[in-house]
């Protein structure tokens, strides 16, 4: 029998429009595990007092992190495709399709949201005259680009590769200075799969256990 991941999170974040909940990074190793159907627990650290244990397995004091039975693996991305090697749901086995889930899951973490995250946090300062964007602008217009020949970035399927630039640019603030067609399609595309609504509505409840 397959033993269960756990996934680690906070026990809590703030809510309400400016807090993080429902963008937590956790969602993403939720979502995944509910694309392939491998099961798995949620388990937490304290949001308030990180102490050594908690960065003993992720040296940042950030989540997630996950558990495979006694592999433990910081960094979203990297959990990703760590689930990715357990489903083909997730990634496709031949070579070709592996190199373009590898090369567009990196993208979306080292193209996309090396830039998103940046703007985000100059955007609570500078406001709309966001110093980072056109840079953000002109990485989201070539990804449009790419997606107004692409229903899927890598193996002509979904794949982990989605998910994770799905997640990136749901942010609806993001893209709004200039939505583009294809890439608002994408994103309603990829977000509207059942497994990610399971995984979100998880997140959801998973905090409003905290709150008590
Ligand atoms: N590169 C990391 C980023 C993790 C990250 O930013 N986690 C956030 C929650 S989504 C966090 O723990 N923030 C609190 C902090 O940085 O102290 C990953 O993808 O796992």
């Amino acid at each position: 029998m397959t033993e269960k991941l756990v996934i680690w999170t906070y026990d809590w974040v703030p809510g309400g429009k400016s807090g993080p909940r429902g963008h937590v990074r956790d969602i993403r190793l939720r979502w995944a595990c509910e694309e392939a159907g491998l099961p798995y627990e949620v388990k937490s650290v304290p949001f308030e007092g990180r102490d050594s244990a908690h960065f003993a397995r992720q040296p940042f004091g950030q989540v997630p992190f996950l558990e495979d039975g006694d592999i433990t693996l910081f960094e979203s991305g990297a959990c990703l495709l760590h689930l990715a090697h357990k489903s083909e749901v997730l990634m496709p086995r031949d070579a070709k399709g592996e190199a373009e889930v590898l090369e567009w899951t990196i993208a979306g973490l080292n193209s996309m949201e090396m830039v998103t995250v940046p703007w985000w946090f100059v955007s609570l300062f500078d406001g709309p005259d966001n110093r980072l964007k056109d840079w953000m602008l002109q990485r989201l217009a070539h990804l449009d680009a790419v997606l107004t020949s692409h229903e899927w970035l890598a193996a002509g399927r979904f794949t982990v590769a989605d998910l994770l630039m799905a997640d990136v640019l749901r942010v609806p603030r993001l893209r709004a200075a200039n939505p583009h067609p294809a890439l608002e399609a994408y994103i309603e595309r990829v977000c509207a799969r059942p497994a990610f609504k399971r995984a979100y509505d998880g997140q959801m409840a998973h905090f409003a256990l905290g709150d008590s």
